[in-house]
């Protein structure tokens, strides 16, 4: 039998959460192919493992989930080496990084097909194909190379979850104990990581789910997602869970449901949600999420410039005073919102992108000030390939390109750039950049995030005396003292990158 390997490369050092994008896919072709899954989160060799599966002779296909950022460095030169050494293996790629970066993976010579998006349906597909020696294109969500043309398929309509097949937990267990990826947060001692729905309905110009989803979103019934936390409640011990949904709180109605559900379970929960959606619910859902344990939302508020917000795209409907509006709120119902922003997007002149930067400054302490309890996550303006957006287009005007070639990515200017730090857009200078990567030492030293549990109490106390002498006086340059003191006492996390 071909046997299919799936692997997920590194992407945390600690806290590994359950490798839901290879399992999913995984799911798909159990029963028609037999499958593994190598995790590069939990070998400190994957190599050595992948290559032990290859030299079997066993292996036929091989897929790589990649999202963009440190998963890159096992995901390039493993597919690399395989090329070279197993020439027979098929290999496809999937997932954020594969899907908007399609052009430079084909163009590597070693990648073989990309799955775009879902890979539910795409996949089995791709695989009973390349069996039966049959034709390609009437395969969705598919692109591969013809000679030099990239063929690109339809989409497919979002798989409906709630009848795709059940995730293997229990397989993965026999890989990879499946209790080592419930891990210790500040949402309990074991949480789980849980994908409950598809896409997103929005169409924010920034954002890397809007060319693969297309303004679509397709979830789980509520009762199907609660019969999954109960089974891995009772079987592996799960206490708290991660939704990783790009917008878990769309439908109002499911959120209730599953609210009243989880209700009495005592368990902790989080997920990603839209200030405007939100805003729009009802006091007692709000209160009714809060009973039934949901600590914390992250919200992309982006930004309180409303003419940039709408440049953005965020649905026309977010504006600064909401976001402010909204923060007091949430503070009713003892729900920590956490809120992301997005600095350094393209403006007409230096002098605009700096006005704006310190703009985007002085409103997120506004924010703090209406709600101190508020988290906030800053993020640097990364491009992403959101054809026919006006950003995009000026992005382009810019001069701003990607790299042509795969192993590119690798460098150090596009890692920082994927992981949002220092994205090399023409038009923010390093004094720009400082400016921001200041700020936030400075506001994360004033306000230490509650998601880092390792903190003692007095840790947070001297660490925010400290740095009240800058925050209060807007004084950010050169923050050294604050930074040596975050990296001698705690190497300071970083919720938005390494999770909480
Ligand atoms: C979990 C997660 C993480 C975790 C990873 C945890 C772990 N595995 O240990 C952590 C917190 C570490 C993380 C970090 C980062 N992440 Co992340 N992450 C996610 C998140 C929330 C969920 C991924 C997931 O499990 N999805 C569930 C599965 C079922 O969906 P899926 O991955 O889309 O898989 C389907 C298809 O894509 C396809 N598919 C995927 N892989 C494959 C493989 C094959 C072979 C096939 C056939 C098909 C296929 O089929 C699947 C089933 O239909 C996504 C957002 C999201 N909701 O997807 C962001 C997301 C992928 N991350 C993103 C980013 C940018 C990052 C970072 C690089 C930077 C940052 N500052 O956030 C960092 C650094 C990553 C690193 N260290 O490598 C972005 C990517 C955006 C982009 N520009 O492309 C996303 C989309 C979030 C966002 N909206 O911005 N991340
Ligand atoms: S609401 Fe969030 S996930 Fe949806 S398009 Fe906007 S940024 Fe992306």
């Amino acid at each position: 039998m071909n046997k299919v390997l799936l692997f997920n490369p590194r992407s945390a050092n600690n806290k590994f959460r359950i490798p839901n994008s290879v399992l999913q896919v995984a799911a798909s072709i159990e029963g028609l192919f037999e499958w593994c899954i190598v995790d590069g989160n939990r070998e400190t060799d994957p190599w050595k493992k992948i290559e032990q599966y290859l030299q079997t002779g066993t292996v036929s296909y091989i897929g790589f989930t990649v999202m963009p950022g440190p998963q890159l460095k096992q995901a390039i030169p493993y597919s690399k080496k395989i090329k070279e050494l197993y020439p027979a293996v098929i290999q496809i790629w999937g997932g954020y990084f594969a899907s908007n970066q399609y052009k430079p993976v084909l163009d590597s010579g070693y990648v073989d097909y990309v799955i775009n998006g879902p890979g539910d349906v795409a996949f089995p597909a791709l695989l009973k194909a390349l069996e039966n020696k049959t034709d390609l294109s009437g395969i969705g969500n598919l692109i591969y190379k013809q000679g030099d043309r990239f063929i690109k398929t339809k989409k497919l309509d979002l798989p409906d979850l709630n009848t795709t097949p059940a995730l293997p937990y229990h397989k993965l267990d026999t890989f990879y104990s499946l209790d080592k990826y419930l891990g210790k947060t500040y949402l309990g001692t074991k949480t789980l990581a849980y994908h409950s729905s598809f896409g997103c309905p929005f169409t924010c110009s920034f954002c890397a789910v809007v060319p693969i989803y297309e303004a679509r979103w397709k979830g789980k019934s509520a009762q199907m997602i609660y019969d999954d936390v109960q089974m891995i409640r009772k079987k592996w011990g799960a206490n708290a869970i991660e939704f990783h949904d790009n917008n878990f709180f769309v439908s109002e109605k499911r959120t209730v449901e599953f609210a009243k559900l989880i209700k009495d379970d005592k368990i902790n929960w989080w997920g990603e949600a839209r200030i405007d959606t939100m805003h729009k619910y009802k006091d007692e859902s709000l209160q009714l999420i809060s009973d039934a344990g949901c600590r914390m939302i992250f919200f992309g508020a982006e930004t309180g410039n409303d003419e940039v917000l709408k440049k953005m795209d965020k649905g026309g409907t977010q504006t600064g005073k909401q976001i402010l509006e909204f923060a007091e709120r949430l503070r009713k119902f003892n729900i920590i919102p956490e809120y992301s922003f997005v600095l350094g997007t393209p403006a007409e002149s230096p002098e605009k992108a700096m006005q704006q930067i310190d703009e985007d400054i002085a409103f997120i302490k506004q924010v703090k000030k209406v709600n101190p309890d508020t988290e906030i996550v800053i993020y640097v303006y990364s491009p992403v390939p959101t054809e026919g957006s006006d950003m995009y287009e000026q992005v382009l005007k810019s001069g701003f390109k990607f790299p042509v070639h795969l192993e590119d990515w690798l460098n150090n200017e596009w890692e920082n750039f994927d992981l949002r730090k220092n994205p090399l857009t023409p038009w923010l200078n390093a004094k720009m950049i400082d400016k921001i990567k200041n700020f936030e030492t400075v506001l994360n030293g004033y306000y230490p995030t509650v998601s880092d549990i390792r903190m003692r109490p007095f840790q947070r106390k001297v660490m925010k005396a400290l740095s009240g002498l800058r925050y209060n006086r807007s004084i950010y340059a050169f923050p050294y003292e604050i930074k040596a003191l975050q990296k001698f006492w705690i190497r300071y996390r970083q919720p938005e990158i390494q999770g909480f």
